[in-house]
């Protein structure tokens, strides 16, 4: 094990993808030239990406996941799950339009939203994430990654908030009981036509699974998954580019429609 300090500091990663993000650049790929740059310090970026949020008045209202399923791992070519933070600007609520021209190359994606009603302490399960959810939603995950061509290794992506962008409610919220959420169906269509489809169980077995594993990852990181949070499973079905004139619709069984506009 080198000890040797990395080539690049955590604040200056995040340096580039706040300048990336407010100017709506793509920015290279930090891993090219800095491989020695590692996962905690990937982390770090991302905490001080985050902070710059908060500095300017956002507030950190939950987390998303990461390439939580093979859909996703494939698409992207990256095969290990991760955490991204998500505050309060990057919501919409139902039926708001959200402004395509902020973003530098907006790619979409089905999700299913946690809302908890209590603290989810470690270990966490499938059976302990329900217990402490109030509402689960339908969602889409807006993902615009600052980096050029939308390429990334597992470090680049976690300094870069897992690509966040900004995320749309369906417009039915649920009791976790009520519905078999593994087997919840999805199904993308791209200007009417269908283009994907897929059960809740994309996500590692169970989209609470995803839930479980963050706060378990969280727990080693001294931080906790808190009542009032929402969490994102990551992406059931894989992205889809927003396109000038494009339509992308999400059908989630028994959670409503989202339909995504690219104006
Ligand atoms: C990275 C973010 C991953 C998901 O649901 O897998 C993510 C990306 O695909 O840009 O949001
Ligand atoms: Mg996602």
């Amino acid at each position: 094990m080198s000890t040797t300090k990395p080539t690049i500091s955590a604040e200056e990663i995040a340096g580039v993808l706040i300048a990336g993000e407010r100017d709506r650049t793509e920015v290279e790929q930090f891993s090219d030239a800095h491989p020695d740059v590692d996962v905690p310090t990937a982390y770090r970026a991302q905490r001080a990406f985050v902070q710059s949020k908060i500095d300017s008045g956002e507030r950190l209202v939950g987390y998303k996941l990461g390439l939580t399923s093979r859909n996703k791992q494939r698409a992207m070519g990256v095969a290990s799950p991760l955490y991204g933070r998500v505050t309060s600007s990057m919501l919409s609520t139902y039926g708001d339009p959200i402004s395509f021209d902020r973003f530098i190359h907006p790619r979409v994606e089905s999700e299913i939203a946690f809302l908890l009603n209590r603290d989810i302490e470690a270990p966490a399960t499938v059976t302990s994430v329900l217990a402490a959810t109030e509402l689960v939603y339908g969602a889409v995950d807006v993902l615009d990654s600052r980096y050029k061509g939308f390429k990334f290794t597992l470090t680049d992506v976690v300094a870069d908030n897992a690509s966040a962008g900004a995320f749309y409610f369906g417009p039915i919220a649920r009791r976790p009981e009520e519905l078999e959420l593994h087997l919840i169906g999805c199904v993308v269509r791209v200007d009417g036509e269908v283009t994907m489809t897929a059960a809740g169980a994309a996500v590692m077995g169970h989209p609470a699974a995803s839930v479980a594993w963050l706060a378990n990852q969280l727990a080693l990181e001294g931080e906790a998954l808190k009542a009032g949070q929402l969490i994102f499973s990551g992406g059931v079905t894989a992205p889809v580019p927003v396109l000038p004139g494009g339509s992308v619709t999400f059908e989630f069984d028994g959670l409503g429609v989202i339909e995504v506009s690219g104006a």
